[in-house]
């Protein structure tokens, strides 16, 4: 059957016209609006003791110049803070525009508007702010000291505090558990500041039409819809006069779900003030310095295990930099916390995180959200314990797994959704056997010995992951079939890059039973779908995946129903092919998709040849009956939404083998091996593309990117230039299996896969080079100068 195409690598649609250059993105909308360019604090902690635009005024194409106090009620408030929670006791947000201290460099204090760029940024460079510099507090060390605040009210620098701990099945406490386990060790994790770094910044163009006293946004964002509330509540408009629509996307990896950013409000409100379109394109710099960071932790880790490895009891204290504001809430870290735990089944946990206020670039989700640090922290644990107990580092691991029989399994914690930490489905006994055939696990020993003989140092490493995925609370899907045959599908949340457009047609054109040439998508759209929550934490397939094919399904129901009165059939005697509906049997009792929605229309005006020959079968069948038919609905089309009980949690498992350089301490990447289960995988080409994405996303984290401060706040590495990213050079080929084991929560039997990639790349790779060099590995990312200095402190 033509239309079975759930499940098949079916080749990306919007790739032939994103890689011909026939995307429109942000910045290649409006090109005559007017531009806005931004002066930004130049000190990372600092009173405004005044702004003087004088010098500014006559510059030739100026048109307006904007600090905190022009701006009205609701736009100059501070920002929202996204997600409360009651451990974020001092949650802190910015002001649009400063208004009296700034807390990092980078934060807007005037926003300029003038006739292009060029001018905007000559006015931008004439106005003067005076400061009075306060001490800034820069890395997890110094803010945790207390001398000095960010917040002048915020006591310590914490804005949260939280304790989560999970008793033995015995109900002994982690601290017991460890105290009384025949094995304890105690250790110390620094992991670095690193970012999103989307090739595309932010970016948002208003227009107000004056006329119908309505704004259409574009932005580029992961959450068209909760910018288009925002706006609404900011700007005083009714939300029926806000549209906000999402354009292509050049990647967003977590940066674009905030909401809103300061210029998604100031560019809108200028537009409306000016009544004339506003654009403003992000630039480089200023998405290092002003847009949003992840990563940065230290843990402190006590682990107290048995003789076969089983983890008895374990206790974590984080420290999370959480930069200058929390916008988006305590997610990250809590998100760490209850993650950490991945495949395992350990005895009593403890974890507590103190979320630290520093004067650098906030701290919001980065693909993985917080993932990546708690599997670093659990995967390090592993081999340590391994390597304590002089046993292989896989048998460890396999000895802490929850079994198949164990779903679902409860690891008695609250997750980032408020609800309970339960795991689905999942088979890591399996996962690992197939990882270890596909690296050659059990050979790598004669390997390594080899290579050494050879005086090259060979190493190996591997890392687990459970990961919640498909977060609630909602998302939809609505179907719309036209007198044409055309299937239109829209859905709320945004793309950046995933391959929406693709995949959610799969699920059309399976579940309708039309080509997929014949299906279209709409994402990101308010006009199109109001009601959506945004593209992040691995939730589009899952969440509008779900919705569309259950939209779907109340849609073919209808066409059934429409059909089989027109051919004097049962509605259960019916099928779909081809865009065809038949009488399973006999193909030549049949009716077009594209004339069943003409015969759904009462309005059936023969615009075209279906609707014409739709009057042949309507005259038989609407005569002697109102033309909508009692319980219908005109239009062949039909809504639905899916809001799962919890998340539905993927996993996967990856190992490397890595070289050092005895000399250089270059570290090169010789193979690297994932096996992953996302569930049914709705495309398996589409998954693999998000995996190997997400790796070499992870190899940057590990060997490469980092943020540097230095004791002023100032970002030393804010381009392209100077904060490393890997190239297609460094990523080394990536073998792939699968193991799909379908979730029970979602009637598609679907988890994510978007993040999938990244998250245990830093500790497989941690756990490679300390097998490579017999030296422990403690922090990440780790460069050659880091290696080795590890090497030298170490006496090698
Ligand atoms: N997929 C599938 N079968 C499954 C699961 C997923 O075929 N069982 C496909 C999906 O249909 C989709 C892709 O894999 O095409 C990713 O799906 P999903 O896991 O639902 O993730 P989202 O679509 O919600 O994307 C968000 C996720 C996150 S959180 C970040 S961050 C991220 C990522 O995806 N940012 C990205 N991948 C990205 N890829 C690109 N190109 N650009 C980004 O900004």
């Amino acid at each position: 059957m033509t239309t079975k195409l759930f499940g098949e690598p079916v080749r990306r649609r919007e790739d032939a016209r994103l890689i011909s250059g026939q995307g429109r993105y942000l910045d290649d909308l409006g090109p005559g609006a007017l531009a806005a360019a931004f002066v930004r604090s130049p000190h990372a902690h600092a009173r405004i003791t005044h702004i003087d635009v004088d010098a500014a005024l006559e510059v030739d194409g100026l048109v307006a110049i904007y600090t905190w106090e022009d701006l009205p009620a609701g736009v100059c408030e501070p920002l929202p803070l996204l997600i409360p929670h009651p451990a974020l006791t001092h949650g802190r947000t910015a002001y649009p525009l400063a208004r009296d201290v700034v807390r990092h460099v980078g934060e807007p204090i005037v926003m300029v508007v003038a006739k292009d760029r060029y001018v905007a940024e000559d006015v931008c460079s004439l106005i003067e702010v005076g400061y009075e510099f306060l001490k800034p507090v820069v890395g997890i060390e110094e803010a945790v000291s207390g001398a000095h605040l960010v917040h002048e009210d915020v006591p310590g620098n914490v804005g949260a505090h939280l304790v989560q701990e999970v008793p033995s099945a015995d109900g002994r406490s982690a601290a017991e558990a460890i105290e009384a386990a025949p094995h304890t060790l105690s250790f110390r994790l620094d992991i670095e500041r690193s970012a999103c770094t989307p090739l595309e910044g932010k970016g948002v163009y208003a227009r107000w039409d004056a006329d119908d006293q309505s704004l259409r946004v574009y932005s580029s964002t992961q959450t068209s819809t909760s910018v288009r509330m925002a706006l609404a509540a900011k700007l005083g408009l009714p939300l029926p006069k806000v549209e906000v629509i999402a354009p292509d996307v050049g990647g967003g990896f977590g940066v674009k779900i905030v909401h809103p950013w300061p210029e998604e409000v100031l560019v809108p409100w200028a537009a409306r003030l000016l009544n004339q379109e506003v654009k403003w394109t992000e630039d480089r710099r200023e998405h290092f310095i002003s847009s949003a960071h992840e990563r940065a932790q230290v843990q402190h880790v006590r682990v107290g295990f048995d003789d076969e490895g089983r983890v008895l009891g374990l206790s974590v204290e984080i420290l999370h930099d959480h930069g200058a504001y929390t916008p988006y809430g305590i997610i990250v870290p809590i998100i760490t916390s209850t993650q950490l735990l991945g495949p395992y089944r350990i005895g009593a946990y403890r974890v507590e995180f103190s979320s630290i206020y520093t004067n650098t670039v906030q701290v919001t989700p980065y693909r993985g959200a917080g993932r990546p640090q708690g599997v670093f922290c659990m995967e390090r644990t592993m081999d340590k314990i391994a390597q304590h107990l002089g046993r292989d580092r896989a048998d460890v691991r396999a000895a802490n797994f929850i079994q198949p029989d164990q779903f679902p399994y409860d690891q008695g914690m609250i997750f980032q959704d408020g609800r309970p930490l339960i795991y689905d489905s999942g088979d890591y006994p399996e996962s690992l056997r197939k990882l270890k055939d596909l690296i050659g696990w059990d050979d790598f020993p004669a390997q390594r010995e080899a290579a050494r003989a050879e005086g090259r140092r060979l190493g190996i490493g591997l890392g687990c992951y459970v990961e919640g995925t498909g977060v609630g609370p909602y998302e939809g899907g609505h179907i719309q079939i036209t007198s044409d045959g055309r299937v239109h599908v829209s859905t709320g949340l945004t793309s950046q890059g995933q391959g929406h457009e693709t995949v959610f047609a799969q699920i059309a054109a399976t579940e309708l039973g039309v080509p997929i040439e014949r299906v279209s998508v709409v994402t990101g759209d308010t006009r199109r779908f109001g009601y959506a929550v945004g593209t992040f934490a691995s939730r589009a397939a899952v969440m509008s995946g779900n919705a569309i094919a259950l939209a779907c399904r109340k849609v073919r129901e209808k066409a059934l129903r429409v059909a089989a009165d027109a051919l004097e059939a049962d509605p259960r005697d019916l099928e779909i092919t081809d865009g065809v509906v038949h009488v399973v049997g006999s193909p030549s009792a049949s009716i077009p998709l594209a004339t069943v929605a003409v015969l759904s229309n009462p309005l059936r005006y023969a615009f075209d040849e279906e609707a014409k020959r739709a009057t042949q079968f309507a005259g038989a069948a609407s005569m002697d009956r109102p033309p909508v038919a009692e319980g219908e609905e005109p239009g062949l089309e039909g809504k639905d939404y899916y809001s799962p009980i919890r998340s539905t949690f993927a996993s996967g498992m990856h190992a490397a083998i890595v070289e050092t350089d005895p000399d250089t301490a270059e570290i090169r990447i010789l193979r690297y091996a994932v096996v992953h289960d996302c569930g049914k995988m709705i495309n398996p080409m589409l998954v693999e593309g998000q995996i190997h994405g997400g790796v070499a996303q992870g190899v940057g984290g590990a060997l490469y990117e980092k943020m540097v401060y230095d004791e002023h706040g100032q970002l030393l590495n804010a381009s392209f230039m100077d904060f490393l990213m890997p190239y297609a050079t460094e990523i080394p080929h990536i073998e792939t299996d699968h193991l799909e084991t379908p979730s029970p929560l979602n009637p598609l039997g679907i988890k994510g896969a978007g993040e999938a990639g990244v998250i245990p790349v830093s500790a497989v790779i941690a756990a490679a080079i300390e097998d490579a060099e017999g030296l422990p590995i403690d922090r990440m990312p780790i460069s050659p100068s880091d290696l080795y200095a590890i090497r030298r402190t170490a006496g090698n």
